[in-house]
């Protein structure tokens, strides 16, 4: 149904770049390269219309070059090196100011309300072709821009999709950055408002870099097609005296005196438990709920909370659909709870010096019978004013999206969470009429 029409596609390079002048090279750590064969994650953000007399695309590229300068190592590319001796490859970032993508389109039939679809409906296919980095993996950052972007104009709004490579940031690295390219479109830039950028260095003492890695865990296995077709993705939103509700729910049933499940321990047990109702999987079958963790905070020395880059950890907690189903809301968020605690530094430190001993990058972050809950409703979405007013909605694009994928958003009304989430069209279904789950939340 949608034309999308490609109007240009460019190169955005960071402002008055000087290429000799400490050219700096991001050596990558095993959770980088952990993502080595993961597609970019892309989110969008729909906008009002701006007003006609804005001289849109030229404002976002000016106000994106000066952000570029900033935040350079999205504007760089990866650099593969080949081992000879042993058969290896390595690989590095080198901030070699060669730009980032951006593409602007059209499609003049779509509409704001198209884009969000009647209540209660599925997000709509056409989405897709907003987003400009579709299947671009982790790897190919060697010839692909780190970052990209696409800005398609609507009958009366628009819709800004990116896509970023894993490696090179993480999705609160990525709103930092976002968040200052759209004050500087909005407000100008003053250089006393904006710090340089803090990068992590290089903290794992003990482990040689650059990391080695087999060759042929670096090649791009042929494609196996998943037929992805019977995937269909919801927002749903859970409101704020709803995820309270839930909070109190899951610790009252907590058998402890520091009560202490968090709103988003507790949502995400609320969302687990309310699949796998629906999931018609068989009592003795293992199942997981995988969390995409900050990490800055946890290591020992902390790093900074806006240091740039990529430091994600996984926490999975396991358990079987019998006991799940047997257990109430507390203790699937206790499951939750307990593998959050334990990821610490010690735990993360580990990972990296047995990983580098035998290097294995998955094929696929996702595994079966789990859900993964990435995103954060923390990042600022909403405060992303270009000059022409707030965000009306943020959708996810994609990128892995996969069986039991949850992006959780800060909702549009503070305190509010909303969470796409990506689903076999027939659990989707059912989950979207149960009752229990629906009390606690509803589609947009
Ligand atoms: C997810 O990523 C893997 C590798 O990065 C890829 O093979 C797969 O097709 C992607 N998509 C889905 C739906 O899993
Ligand atoms: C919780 O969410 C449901 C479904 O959206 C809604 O009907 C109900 O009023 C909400 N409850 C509270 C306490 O906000
Ligand atoms: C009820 C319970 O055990 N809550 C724990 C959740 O995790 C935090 C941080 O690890 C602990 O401090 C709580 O005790």
């Amino acid at each position: 149904m949608a034309d999308v029409v490609v109007i240009s596609n460019t190169i955005v390079r960071p402002e008055s770049y000087n290429d000799e002048s400490g050219r700096v090279k991001i050596h990558l750590t095993p959770w980088d390269l952990f993502f080595l064969r993961a597609e970019y994650p892309q989110r969008g953000l729909l906008f009002p219309q701006p007003d006609p007399e804005t001289n849109l695309i030229s404002q976002l590229k000016s106000s994106l070059s000066v952000a570029l300068k900033i935040f350079y190592p999205f504007a760089g590319r990866l650099v593969k090196v080949e081992n000879e001796d042993d058969g290896t490859a390595s690989f590095y970032i080198d901030c070699d100011g060669s730009g980032v993508k951006f593409v602007h389109a059209s499609a003049k039939t779509v509409s704001v309300s198209d884009v969000l679809g009647p209540a209660d409906s599925i997000v709509p296919d056409f989405l897709n072709r907003f987003f400009p980095a579709n299947g671009v993996k982790s790897c190919e950052g060697i010839s692909e821009s780190l970052i990209a972007f696409q800005l398609t104009e609507l009958k009366d709004g628009v819709f800004i999709g990116f896509g970023y490579n894993h490696m090179v940031a993480d999705g609160s690295s990525f709103w930092n950055f976002f968040n200052t390219w759209s004050e500087i479109c909005s407000t100008g830039f003053d250089r006393r408002n904006f710090s340089p950028l803090l990068l992590r260095g290089w903290f794992l003492d003990g482990i040689d870099y650059p990391i080695r890695i087999p060759i042929s865990e670096t090649e791009i296995p042929n494609q196996i097609v998943v037929t992805s077709s019977s995937l269909q993705e919801k927002v749903f939103l859970i409101t704020s005296r709803n995820i309270s509700v839930l909070k109190s729910k899951a610790n009252g049933e907590v058998d402890s005196d520091d009560r202490k499940i968090s709103s988003l321990q507790a949502i995400s047990a609320h969302m687990w438990r309310s699949i796998i109702r629906n999931s018609d999987l068989n009592p003795e079958e293992v199942i997981h709920c995988k969390l995409l963790m900050d990490m800055r905070r946890r290591l020992k020395p902390p790093l900074e909370k806006e240091c740039f880059g990529n430091v994600v950890g996984f926490a999975t907690a396991t358990t079987t659909v019998g006991e799940m189903l047997n257990s109430g809301l507390g203790w699937a968020a206790l499951q939750i709870n307990k593998t959050v605690g334990s990821q610490t530094n010690e735990e993360f430190r580990e990972f990296a010096e047995n990983w580098v001993k035998k290097p294995k990058i998955p094929n696929h972050v996702a595994v079966s019978n789990s859900i993964i809950v990435a995103s954060s409703p923390w990042f600022n979405v909403y405060g992303n004013d270009f000059g022409w007013g707030k965000p009306i909605a943020v959708r996810a694009g994609p990128g892995n999206t996969s069986d039991g994928k949850l992006i959780v958003y800060p909702g549009i009304e503070e305190g509010n969470i909303e969470i796409q989430t990506c689903l076999s069209s027939l659990v989707l279904e059912k989950l979207s009429s149960d009752e229990e789950f629906l009390k606690h939340a509803c589609v947009v």
